[in-house]
């Protein structure tokens, strides 16, 4: 059955690729770190008997042809990292994914169905400040407007999918049809499974996060000469908002609001920060919450941009709609956990995954496996052997039951 030290090698030798000083990983969409990433799992495809190509956006996809026409089982993650992300975030899913196919060539059985396994490009985020669009062009929803957005050194998707010499293919082409389900296995980086001690887990739902980016402007002045009373000081009103942000967030049971990146400018020890640009992720399974909660952030900073004569905008990077998961795969996932002896723990996801993406597509499943003291996006990452083997056996029983 299942190769866990194949696995555990396959999980190790990947990490290698983006290494950081403390043991994090910085391996970010169509940089050089990525391409090799992704030549290494396309090996790992070819080894285990896919038959291996790259779509429109870069998208690694390996597939098997199944002996009847019948639509395709997904598999599937990513293998982008955040900065000085962690080993098993995305990584994880693919490698099971792999394993799992893999395990079943070596037994000789043959899948009915068609099945694939995708290696998203860019589910992060990190480059762009836009995400999922490996699993947004294979939904047919990646516009040809969304490539031109640029990361800061002002290349655009476009470009840096250009640069990585991918054969120019149209965007049209990547949009996946004639598929039965999607399943993807992922860390829950979070505490719940571990609370449970379960160690694996089936995914109920998804929350949706919204990324704005908010811009405010004052007037940079000198530091000594300007009178506290006579100052637009930018950093002054971002920080009224940002504390705010956290208390305003703290009132709605479900969601999550963060402050990740702080721009100061110019930045200098003795001048009056004149410009001030940060971002929030705030998030919530409840979508019309989490919209709420914006509309109040929002409100909020336009009155303190206004009483302190500060120039307010906000720029809306991406808005991922919450996702519930399908009955009948969570169902079936259910049961496989039971198989191999372990409690069934369901839980929503509070991160983001590719599988959203699909909502209006095919039906989506989710397997999680327990984190370490639920620490993710940080080098301390970590998952047992014997929890990843449990998942890889779940997912494993699952293909099982669809390709009946
Ligand atoms: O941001 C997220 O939830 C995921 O890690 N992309
Ligand atoms: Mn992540
Ligand atoms: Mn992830």
């Amino acid at each position: 059955m299942i190769n866990i030290q194949r696995l555990s090698e396959h999980i190790e030798q990947l990490s290698r690729i983006g290494r950081t000083a403390d043991g994090g990983i910085d391996r970010f969409s169509y940089t050089d770190h990525d391409i090799k990433a992704n030549e290494l799992v396309a090996q790992y495809m070819k080894a285990a008997g896919l038959n291996v190509h790259y779509d429109a956006v870069g998208n690694l996809i390996g597939s098997d042809e199944g002996t009847e026409d019948l639509p395709a089982i997904v598999l599937g993650s990513h293998i982008d990292t955040v900065p000085n992300g962690g080993k098993f975030d995305g990584s994880l899913g693919v490698l099971v994914a792999i394993e799992v196919i893999h395990s079943f060539k070596e037994q000789g059985i043959e899948f009915r169905h068609p099945v694939k396994v995708i290696a998203f490009r860019d589910e992060e985020g990190t480059r762009f400040g836009f995400g999922m669009i490996g699993s947004r062009a294979v939904a047919g929803t990646l516009t040809t407007a969304d490539l031109q957005r640029m990361d800061e050194d002002g290349i655009t998707i476009e470009q840096a999918i250009a640069n990585c010499g991918l054969e120019k293919k149209s965007l049209s082409s990547t949009r996946l049809n004639h598929v039965k389900c999607y399943l993807e296995v992922h860390i829950e980086q979070g505490k719940v499974l571990e609370a449970k001690g379960a160690a694996v887990g089936n995914v109920t739902g998804i929350a949706g996060p919204l990324w704005l980016k908010f811009q405010l402007t004052g007037l940079a002045e000198h530091a000594g000469t300007t009178p506290m009373n006579q100052r637009q000081d930018a950093l002054v009103g971002a920080s009224l908002i940002i504390a705010e942000v956290e208390k305003m967030t703290k009132r709605y049971n479900s969601s999550v609001a963060t402050v990740g990146k702080l721009i100061v400018k110019p930045n200098g020890v003795n001048v009056i920060p004149g410009e001030v640009e940060w971002t929030i992720d705030m998030r919530d399974i409840d979508e019309a919450q989490r919209d709420q909660l914006e509309r109040e952030i929002k409100q909020y900073a336009e009155a303190v941009a206004r009483e302190r004569q500060l120039g307010l905008h906000v720029i809306e990077l991406q808005r991922v709609e919450p996702v519930h998961c399908d009955k009948i795969l969570q169902a079936l996932i259910k049961e496989s956990i039971q198989e191999i002896g372990e409690t069934v723990v369901s839980l929503p996801s509070g991160a983001g995954h590719d599988a959203m993406q699909f909502k209006d597509c095919f039906p989506v499943g989710m397997i999680f496996v327990r984190s370490k003291d639920g620490i993710s996006h940080n080098p301390k990452e970590f998952t047992a052997e014997e929890d990843m083997l449990k998942a890889a056996q779940v997912l494993y029983k699952t293909m099982v039951k669809l390709d009946r």
